[in-house]
């Protein structure tokens, strides 16, 4: 038999695992990757067919299968020439999904987490639920460790954080349950339309037994069933309101009361519901599940608490990189304080309409701050919104302006990659600057 001629496009974190991935199989594959320096170069066995440079069509087309890493698009024109040439074109989890319905792996189960936003809160939070219940569980995909690096014999759970990048190139998932947790406009530089963006996303019910929805959020709907939902009203996994405030509920049975959630910001009400239908779905213990709630504070730069000086508190929301984001985070704060809410946005908007933020904006009674590459034309979203040339000067001008009882908020509505390595690099110089203000004696 012919060995098939693998080619993985893209080193970084996803080609290194596909390379050992394939290694363990005893295949051997050849590697391309358009930078000078791939990362994860040094720990590539020497040996390994290392192709730097511009991507070549008649290379591409000469091999069987390309397993693609996210961050290249599979427009590319010489990937996009093999997949018209009959070459194989999948990426990381479609070999994950293909080895997880191979026999060895017929009793675990698999949950599967996509949306614009909150996925790595809810990824990490079911995460904790599940460890917590006792359950052998591996959490990994989009969220950081790639999901064939998770790949073991004693794991009983796989729950994976999954891109519209990643969800492009996979076909053959069989999860227990998935979820679209919400759509809104993101990466728009990468797709030709919003709607290949949505419909990237809704490949993910297709390769589902069960789905899960957002009943607020009509783009994460579809047909399929069995279908659960989760959303703002008294359905389903919803809320009800008592005398002493909103309680998560299931079928308007009260589960728990939404003051014990250690997160913050109503949106969490949202992932805290979307994680327990999806631990219900592959039985996790609903005690362990609220226990954990009541503990689980979130993820780095997401709605973080820094520091209060002077009664001012300060928030790190830096990876609030699109503008639902950014939304959630103003609206779901906002009810929570009583002083004004001053705002920082700015950085890389991948091409997104910033108008969605105008009317939040106008409501914001506090100072907006204007900072990176697309600081223009988020100013143009409100009148008195001032442009700053950095983060530096953004937090000197609140903390004149601010007094004891305000907030203050980074919530860039953008990526970082115009000043930043990524968003913890941009939203740790947002601590360390506001860590160094102090306050008056
Ligand atoms: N790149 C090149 N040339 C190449 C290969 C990559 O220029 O030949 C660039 C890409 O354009 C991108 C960067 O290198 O800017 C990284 O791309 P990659 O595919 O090598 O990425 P990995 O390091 O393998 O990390 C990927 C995910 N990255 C992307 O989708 C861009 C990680 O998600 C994910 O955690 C990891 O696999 C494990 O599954 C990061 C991300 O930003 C956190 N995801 C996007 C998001 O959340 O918005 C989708
Ligand atoms: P993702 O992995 O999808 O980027 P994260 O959990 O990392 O999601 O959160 C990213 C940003 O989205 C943060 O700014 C966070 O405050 C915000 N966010 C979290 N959950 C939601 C939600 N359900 N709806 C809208 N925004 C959210």
């Amino acid at each position: 038999m012919l060995t098939k001629r693998v080619a993985i496009i893209g080193l970084g974190v996803t080609g290194l695992s596909c390379v050992n991935f394939y290694r363990k199989k005893g295949v051997t594959v050849s590697v391309f990757d358009t930078r000078m320096v791939p990362p994860g170069k040094d720990q590539l066995d020497p040996n390994t067919d290392l192709i730097i440079g511009p991507l070549s069509a008649q290379l591409l087309c000469q091999y069987d299968t390309l397993v693609v890493s996210p961050g290249i698009a599979i427009a590319t024109p010489a990937i996009n020439a093999a997949i018209n040439a009959g070459v194989e074109v999948i990426g990381d989890i479609e070999l994950f999904a293909r080895e997880l319905n191979t026999a060895q792996y017929q009793h675990t189960k698999l949950v599967t987490i996509t949306g614009s936003n909150g996925k790595s809160t809810v990824t990490s939070l079911l995460g904790e639920m599940a460890a917590h219940a006792n359950v052998k569980v591996a959490v990994g995909g989009n969220i950081g460790v790639p999901a064939l690096d998770l790949l073991a014999n004693d794991i009983t759970l796989y729950i994976l954080e999954l891109s519209s990048f990643q969800l492009e190139t996979t076909e053959s998932l069989n999860a227990d349950i998935s979820t679209i947790l919400n759509i809104s406009e993101d990466h728009l530089d990468r797709y030709s339309s919003y709607q290949a963006y949505i419909s990237a996303k809704h490949k993910i019910y297709a390769q589902s037994k069960t789905v899960l929805i957002n009943r607020d959020d009509p783009l994460t709907y579809t047909e399929k069933t069995p279908q659960f939902s989760f959303g703002f009203d008294q359905q389903q996994y919803g809320l009800i309101q008592q005398q002493d405030g909103f309680y998560l509920s299931f079928e308007q049975q009260p589960l728990l009361a939404c003051s014990l959630l250690k997160l913050s910001g109503k949106h969490n009400w949202m992932n805290a519901l979307a994680a327990i239908a999806l631990g219900k779905q592959v039985d996790l213990a609903m005690p362990a599940m609220l226990q954990t709630l009541q503990s689980y504070s979130g993820l780095k730069h997401r709605c973080e608490f820094v520091k209060e000086v002077n009664g001012v508190r300060w928030i790190n929301d830096s990876k609030a990189t699109n503008v639902g984001a950014t939304l959630a985070a103003l609206l779901g704060l906002s009810d929570t304080i009583q002083g004004k809410v001053h705002v920082i946005l700015g950085g890389d908007g991948k091409g997104a309409d910033f108008s969605e933020l105008k009317p939040v904006l106008n409501e914001i009674k506090g100072q907006i701050l204007c900072f990176g590459q697309d600081a223009q034309l988020i100013a143009k979203q409100h009148q008195q919104a001032i442009i700053v040339k950095s983060l530096d000067q953004a937090i000197k001008h609140i903390s004149e302006y601010a007094v004891s009882g305000d907030l203050a908020i980074l919530t860039p509505a953008c990526a970082s990659l115009d000043m930043y390595k990524n968003f913890m690099a941009r939203g740790d110089h947002f601590i360390e600057l506001v860590e160094s203000l102090v306050g008056d004696a």
